[in-house]
C-alpha cells in the first residue's frame, strides 16, 4: 500500500504570495495584449476619408457594427412618424440646398439605375414607377438647419418598390446608397430605415409632379430622417454591407441622422 501524500494547507503568507504572483501574471498578459492591440490598431490603415471623418479601419468597422446593433435594438418599424390632415400641408414648400440639381436633366430620358449586389443592373422608367400603388404622406419635414414644415408627398413606398422589382435579396444587406445622376449629392441609409413603412420614392408634391427644384422626377422622402437624407433627383440606388458614401457624413455630420 502506498502512503497517500497529504497536501499541507497553504499558510496565509503563501496564499498571498501566490495570488500576488497570479495577479501580476494576468496584469502583465493584459498589458502586453493592450500594447500589441494598440500597435496593431495604430498601424492599421485609415478608413476611406469620404465615408466618415478619418478613423483606423478596424476601429471604424467595430464602431459601425456596434451602431447597427444598437439601432436595431432601439428601432421599431412599428414606430410611425406623426401624420397630419392634407389641409395642414404647406402650399409654399420650402426649398433648401440644390447640390446635384444644377446640371440639365432630360426628364423624358431619365431612368432610375438600380445596381444589384450580383452586378446586375435594372433601368426603370418613371412610368413603371407610377404604375405601382401610390402611397401619400403628410408629415413634419425637418431640416438640421433649424426649420420644419408640414408637407404632402406622394409616390411608391420603398417596400412596394422592392417587392415589385424583386429586390428582396438585396434587403438582407446592411445599407442602401442613393446618388443624383451627376453623382454630386449622395446619401447612405441603414436598411431598416430604408424599409420603414413611411419611406417613399416620391414623384408628387401637393398632388402634382415634383417640381425640378424639389427633385424631379423622383426624390426620396424618408420621414424617420432629417432633411439631408431626403435626396432630391435620384439617379441610382445601390445595396451593400459597407457604408455607402454620404455627402454630409463626409464633413462630420452623424451618419445615421435619425429622428
Ligand atoms: N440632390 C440633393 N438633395 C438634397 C439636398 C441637396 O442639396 N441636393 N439637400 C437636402 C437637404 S439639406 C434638405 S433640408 C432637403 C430639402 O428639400 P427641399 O429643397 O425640397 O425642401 O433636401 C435634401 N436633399
Ligand atoms: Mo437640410
Amino acid at each position: 500500500m502506498t502512503k497517500k501524500k497529504v497536501k499541507k494547507p497553504l499558510t496565509i503568507e503563501q496564499k498571498i504570495t501566490r495570488r500576488t504572483f497570479l495577479s501580476f501574471g494576468v496584469f502583465g498578459a493584459l498589458a502586453t495584449g493592450a500594447v500589441f492591440g494598440y500597435k496593431w490598431l495604430y498601424n492599421s490603415p485609415m478608413e476611406v476619408k469620404s465615408i466618415t471623418g478619418g478613423e483606423r479601419i478596424p476601429l471604424r468597422r467595430a464602431l459601425n457594427k456596434t451602431e447597427l446593433a444598437v439601432r436595431r435594438l432601439l428601432y421599431s418599424e412599428k414606430h410611425l412618424v406623426k401624420t397630419y390632415p392634407k389641409s395642414m400641408a404647406a402650399k409654399n414648400v420650402r426649398e433648401n440646398s440644390d447640390i446635384g440639381l444644377e446640371s440639365r436633366i432630360d426628364l423624358a430620358a431619365w431612368k432610375l439605375e438600380v445596381c444589384k449586389s450580383n452586378g446586375e443592373q435594372l433601368l426603370i422608367t418613371i412610368e413603371q414607377i407610377k404604375a405601382l400603388p401610390k402611397t401619400e404622406i403628410v408629415f413634419d419635414f425637418k431640416c438640421v438647419e433649424g426649420w420644419d414644415q408640414i408637407q404632402h408627398w406622394g409616390g411608391v413606398s420603398f417596400n412596394d418598390f422592392i417587392k415589385h422589382f424583386k429586390l428582396d435579396a438585396e434587403t438582407r444587406l446592411d445599407y442602401v446608397g442613393m446618388e443624383t445622376p451627376d453623382k454630386l449629392y449622395y446619401v447612405g441609409l441603414d436598411m431598416d430605415s430604408a424599409l420603414h413603412p413611411q419611406t417613399l420614392l416620391a414623384y408628387e408634391m401637393n398632388d402634382k409632379p415634383v417640381p425640378l427644384n424639389h427633385g424631379a422626377p423622383l426624390r426620396l422622402i424618408i420621414p424617420v430622417k432629417y432633411g439631408v437624407k431626403n435626396l432630391k433627383r435620384i439617379g441610382s440606388i445601390t445595396f451593400s454591407n459597407t457604408r455607402p458614401r454620404d455627402y454630409w457624413a463626409e464633413v462630420g455630420y452623424d451618419y445615421y441622422l435619425g429622428l
